[in-house]
């Protein structure tokens, strides 16, 4: 990406491709409004007559041909820095459709536009001041939210919530670090020891914002990914047939024969809101045949990152190890247990079954028992992960980099309480650590190719 050039002027159509009612041309850089003059055919008053923030209608021409009228347009102008991207910017509200938008970008390019890389319209609102990194993160996360939810926390983050907490943090820090820096050079004796319980304080408060941010993590991923929802438990207990069931329709093939499932078989779900990642997965058990045991492998993985887990017995035949598995999973906190095959199963079972009726969910598939009932303990369990503590939810980059900046703060802190002057060199240079650390997260520090990896997950146009 040609990223960090403000001097170049871009275009791109910012509405989806296809029939619409309006598409939406836009153009940013020095040369917008001269550009767009090149388009306005007479007797339309030129784009760069108009001041900011107005709008006019007006016949776009071919360039190269003025007589050739491509289309009638609404044109907005924002003159600098009054714009989205800080930049002049011209936007062009034209029919719909994806030959219209087309031709009036292709007339712009010829007119000296470039077309923009992806993103890069956001990228210049950040390289203009307009927005950080995190609130730029917040308008793709906003494009590409799924649920209402994860709308509502895209929002929150482009008005600034994690912002605000990532300022506060940087701040502190820096702070506690030029009260060390500046105490480096005071002989032992005029020593200000009381820089060492101001940075302190100063560290402990950041720090304590830190936990709070990288507590929402969890919370963060469910909302913007979707729950990861695992069925597992042995052969043939109806791991498959509950997943045709939540679905509503036959996604996985269902037989009497122990290990049908081998593959991995995943599917969205809408569950009271909350977007679910369905998993079935080969039953678990000791086999000699090659590709089952490749199921069971990617099927025990697949668990190590469920955030919940079903999990699945057969209510006619309750197993020593069925018993265990109880017992494991009754002190889990991700996992439900469902004992399927009810209309199967021997009184004895039953109240076998009856001892657990706490933690166990029992049910008959095949009749639909225990369905809404299952429903409801998964959302229970959904609900406990997404706390009501947290408004903002940080992301798995923040989360990263707020985790090693937390180290390089923790052995700053390890060093200050002994009060030693030979270790302010290396506590500071701890805190310096730290601070290009959270610097990259808002982007008060940045490199191009950290733009790169942000920018390009968005759409062009934007
Ligand atoms: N009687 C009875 N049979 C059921 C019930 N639920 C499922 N079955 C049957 O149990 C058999 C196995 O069901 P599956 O859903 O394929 O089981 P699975 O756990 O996915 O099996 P694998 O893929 O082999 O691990 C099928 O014949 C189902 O029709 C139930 O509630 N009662
Ligand atoms: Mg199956």
């Amino acid at each position: 990406m040609s990223a960090l050039h403000l001097s170049d002027t871009i275009a791109a159509v910012a509405t989806a491709p296809g029939p619409g009612a309006i598409s939406i041309v836009r153009l940013s850089g020095p040369d917008s409004l001269r550009i767009a003059d090149r388009l306005v055919a007479p007797p339309g008053s030129s784009p760069s007559s108009h001041p900011t923030h107005s709008f006019f209608k007006a016949n776009i021409a071919d360039p190269l041909n003025p007589n050739l009228i491509l289309d009638q347009a609404i044109i907005l102008i924002f003159r600098a820095p009054h714009s989205y991207t800080g930049d002049d910017v011209v936007e062009f509200q034209i029919h719909g459709g994806p030959i219209q938008s087309r031709r009036l970008l292709h007339a712009l390019l010829a007119c000296g536009a470039r077309p923009a890389d992806p993103g890069e319209f956001t990228q210049r609102a950040f390289l203009n001041g307009k927005l950080d990194l995190v609130q730029a993160e917040g308008v793709a996360d906003l494009i590409q939210a799924h649920s209402e939810r994860a709308s509502i926390m895209a929002l929150d983050q482009i008005n600034g919530s994690i912002s605000h907490y990532i300022k506060d943090i940087y701040d502190n820090i820096m702070t506690a670090s030029s009260y060390v820096e500046n105490s480096i050079d005071f002989s032992e004796e005029d020593f200000p020891r009381e820089i060492f319980e101001k940075s302190e304080s100063l560290i402990n408060q950041a720090l304590g914002v830190l936990n709070d941010l990288l507590a929402s993590w969890t919370q963060g991923r469910v909302i913007r990914e979707g729950v990861l929802v695992v069925i597992t438990g042995p052969p043939n207990v109806g791991k498959s047939t509950l997943l045709n069931t939540l679905l509503g329709f036959d996604r996985a093939i269902v037989t009497d024969i122990p290990g049908t499932t081998r593959d991995i078989i995943e599917e969205g779900l809408i569950l009271d809101g909350f977007q679910i990642r369905l998993a079935d997965t080969a039953g678990i058990r000791d086999t000699d045949c090659k590709i089952e045991k490749i199921g069971i492998s990617q099927a025990r993985l697949l668990l190590e990152k469920a955030d919940v887990i079903i999990k699945m017995m057969d209510a006619s035949q309750i197993s020593l190890e069925d018993e265990l598995a109880l017992k494991s999973a009754i002190n889990s906190e991700e996992t439900l247990v469902f004992a399927n095959k009810t209309d199967l199963a021997s009184a004895p079972n039953l109240a076998l079954l009856s001892i657990y009726s706490q933690q166990i969910i029992r049910g008959s598939l095949i009749n639909g028992v225990g369905i809404d009932e299952l429903k409801k303990a998964i959302l229970a369990l959904i609900k406990s992960k997404i706390s009501a503590i947290h408004s903002f939810a940080i992301s798995e980059r923040h989360y990263s980099i707020l985790n090693n900046a937390k180290n390089e703060i923790l052995l700053a802190l390890d060093k200050l309480p002994q009060k030693n002057t030979v270790d302010l060199v290396l506590i500071s240079s701890h805190l310096r650590s730290a601070l290009e650390l959270i610097g990259t997260i808002n982007g008060n520090v940045y490199s191009e190719q950290l733009l790169e990896n942000i920018f390009s997950r968005f759409c062009v146009g934007k």
